[in-house]
């Protein structure tokens, strides 16, 4: 009986592991879709086995859709390849180093290189401060099982409502959702998530509540963190809307921002007030420079992004007179204490 039930198992391990059946192991069919990084920013994910008949285990057929799938209406755009028994849809086809506008996704690839709170261009920011809610999708060159997932947030953080993650099938898990703790009035903040998750993931998703925390909430980058405690930072990155390219995005983000005003960078670095107008360009990626970069600012955005900087000002001068304060009444105290102490000692000697 024994015998017979390992043989059993055996045939059941042969069967499974046979590529005609399960195909390559979902990893390593990612990267293969990928084309030793040819393509980046997966659209979407589509299970169709019966099309090894005509493709193999592996085809690339640039756009879309096939043949099988003609007829969906929920297909993107894009690159597709085939690795069986899924076919990949990729938004970017890569052929150099990407180009990072200033505030575009781009900009959360890679650690962060943000130094401090201020709307500068190495951050991504959404096309409009308020104008819509959004959301920011960082994909990563090498499938991991997620420990924890940390969002460097660089001006008007705490907008974050939402994070998923994008398993190997294509399925979306959502590992956190509810109100974002980074501190508005500090200007910056680090938002580390962990995450119980025992597949493994390539794409992280945030969605952002933008249009009920004021400002630009900007992002710097996001980590994921692998279960061996390793941070690993985007190498692609896709978004609902983007400062100064009013034409990507969603349908809503062009339908509700081509008429929301707009500001240079330069009006933006006075409006984030501790920091000069000289911080932009020192900290902006070689390259990168103010002229041409986006129209003239309405008044009224410059005065209203003005406003903003001076309030978030406001508060952090607040915050450091009442630590002042604090200081000062310990330092009162503890001269009262020495006093008490050395009067004790002035009647001890004269007892
Ligand atoms: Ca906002």
């Amino acid at each position: 009986m024994r015998g017979a039930w390992w043989i059993g198992v055996a045939a059941l391990a042969m069967m499974g592991a046979a590529p005609d059946d399960a195909g390559l192991p979902l990893d390593q069919a990612w990267k293969k879709a990928r084309v030793d990084g040819k393509y980046r920013n997966l659209l979407g994910q589509f299970k169709a086995p019966e099309d090894r008949a005509e493709c193999g285990e592996f085809k690339e057929i640039g756009a879309g859709p096939p043949k099988s799938l003609a007829g969906r209406k929920d297909l993107p755009a894009g690159a597709w390849v085939y690795v069986y028994p899924y076919w990949y849809v990729w938004r970017d086809v890569v052929t150099g180093p990407a180009a990072k506008l200033p505030h575009s996704p781009e900009q959360v690839t890679g650690p962060p290189d943000t130094p401090f709170a201020a709307d500068v261009p190495t951050a991504w920011a959404s096309l409009t401060p308020d104008g819509q809610d959004e959301w920011l999708v960082l994909e990563y060159d090498e499938p991991v099982v997620p420990a924890a997932v940390k969002i460097f947030e660089s001006f008007s953080p705490g907008a974050v409502s939402k994070v998923s993650v994008f398993r190997l099938d294509g399925t979306e898990a959502v590992v956190w959702s509810g109100k974002d703790p980074t501190p508005n009035g500090r200007g910056m903040g680090v938002f580390v998530i962990p995450i119980k998750e025992s597949e493994k993931v390539t794409r992280v998703k945030l969605t952002l509540s933008s249009m009920s925390v004021p400002g630009w909430n900007e992002i710097d980058a996001v980590g994921l963190v692998d279960s061996a405690g390793k941070t690993r930072w985007a190498s692609a990155a896709d978004a609902s809307s983007a400062f100064g390219q009013p034409d990507r995005g969603s349908a809503a983000a062009r339908a509700g921002g081509a008429a929301s005003p707009m500001i240079t960078i330069q009006n933006a670095t006075q409006a984030a007030a501790p920091f000069p107008a000289t911080v932009t360009i020192n900290n902006a990626p070689p390259g990168i420079s103010v002229r041409g970069l986006t129209p003239a600012a309405s008044p009224s955005a410059v005065l209203e992004q003005k406003v903003l900087g001076l309030e978030a000002d406001q508060r952090r001068s607040q915050r450091e007179i009442e630590a002042l304060r604090r200081r000062l009444a310990d330092a009162d105290q503890a001269i009262k204490d020495l006093k008490a102490q050395v009067e004790e000692l002035k009647k001890s000697k004269k007892d």
